[in-house]
Order: C-alpha cells, then structure tokens, then sequence
C-alpha cells in the first residue's frame, strides 16, 4: 500500500540546500574539514606531492602531508532536517587558483581557514571574498605546537574587518566544524539581511 502524505502525519520536508566554500592556503587543513564532517564518503582529487613540486610547496609544519588538492573536494552535511550544506573545498596552491570562479558560483558564504603559524597564506583568500562580497569568516585550525594567540591579535594580523566572525577549532573535529559551518550560515544570513534593510530603507 502507499501512503500518501496525509496518512504519514507529517509532510516529507523539502531541505534547504545550501553551497558553502572551504579556502584558504595550502595544507590548512581543507579537505580534513570537508571530511571530517561529510555524511557522504568525500568526493577528493588528491594527487600526491612530488620531489618537482618542492620548491613551491611549502610544507613547514606540516611535513608528513603527502597530497595535495588539484581540483576541489566535495562533501555534503545536514544540520538540521531542513538545512542541507554542500561543501566545497578550494585547492590550495596558487596554480589550481583559476578553478575558484567556478567553485565560488552561487556560493552563500566561505570559511578562510587560518593556520597561526603561516597567517599570511589566507590572505588571498581574504581578498578573494572581499572583492566579490561573499560572506565569510575565519576558522583558526589550531595544529598541535601552534602558538595560541589571542584573537584580537589575530584578527589583527589579518586586518578583519570587525564584522567578519573568527572562530578558533579543529579540521579533524566533527562538532568543532560543525560549530564553524553554523557561524557562516548565521553570519551569511545576517549579511544577506543587512543588505535587504540597506536597500528598503
Ligand atoms: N595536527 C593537526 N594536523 C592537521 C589538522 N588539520 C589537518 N592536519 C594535517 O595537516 C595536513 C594537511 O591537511 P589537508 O586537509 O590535506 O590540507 P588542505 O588544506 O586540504 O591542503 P591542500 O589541498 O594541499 O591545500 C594533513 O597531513 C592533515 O593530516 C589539525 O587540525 N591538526
Ligand atoms: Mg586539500
């Protein structure tokens, strides 16, 4: 017998299906947050580093990385039974920076993350969503032997302006990334408010 919607109770809820964008510089941490978090095996396009590519790969503090990003990942989580978020996660090298047009289409907003320790990796990825008005914040993946600095500082550093959020937590850590995606999309929708307000007002 089927049942039609009436004798289920409930309506079948159509979720929300929302594209948000993970960047930042190399071997951040990207795709261990994608995966981390993914309810759906990770889609991946690692390639491993070679012997040619170290010259420009810099793998100072993380040394036992052996693959890189060349195209993006993909994962998928749902935070609630109404909010689906597909992630998106950038490759880091500067020659795979020609695919973040694409990726960045129809984008709600970005996590940059940061590594203390090469703060300035993430500055293109700050400029990036600047110039195109993508809604972000900062996540802090805090590696073990990083120095912790107080936000303020960080904030600093990276010359935020006081509206973008910047939250602290861990690429390997289910709930802590899960923390990070609900501060985009509250961040996001804030934003997107915001800019209603400016434009009936
Ligand atoms: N200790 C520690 N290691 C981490 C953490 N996040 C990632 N790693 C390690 O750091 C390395 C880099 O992680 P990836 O997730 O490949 O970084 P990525 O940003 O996707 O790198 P690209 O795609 O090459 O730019 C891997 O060896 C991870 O196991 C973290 O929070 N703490
Ligand atoms: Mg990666």
């Amino acid at each position: 017998m089927i049942f039609g919607r009436s004798e289920r109770g409930k309506p079948p809820v159509e979720p929300v299906t929302l594209k948000i964008l993970v960047a930042g510089g190399f071997g951040v941490g990207k795709t261990t947050l994608v995966g981390a978090v993914s309810e759906i095996r990770p889609l991946r396009t690692e390639e491993l580093l070679t012997e040619a590519g170290r010259p420009v790969d810099d793998l100072s503090g993380v040394e036992t990385k052996n693959t890189t990003t060349v195209a993006m990942d993909f994962g998928r989580i749902t935070l609630r039974e109404d909010l689906v978020l597909y992630l998106f996660g950038t490759p880091g090298q500067e020659r795979f920076w020609f695919m973040w047009d694409e990726l960045a289409e129809g984008a709600l907003g970005a996590v940059v993350l940061a590594d203390t320790r090469r703060l300035e990796d993430c500055f293109a990825a700050i400029d990036y969503f600047e110039r195109r008005s993508i809604p972000f914040l900062v996540g802090v993946n805090c590696f073990e032997g990083a120095v912790r600095y107080p936000a303020d500082d960080i904030r600093r550093a990276l010359d935020l302006d006081p509206d973008v959020p910047l939250l602290t937590g861990d690429a390997r850590d289910r709930e802590s990334v899960k923390t990070i995606l609900i501060g985009v999309v509250q961040h996001a929708m804030a934003q997107a408010a915001r800019r209603r307000q400016a434009v009936t007002t």
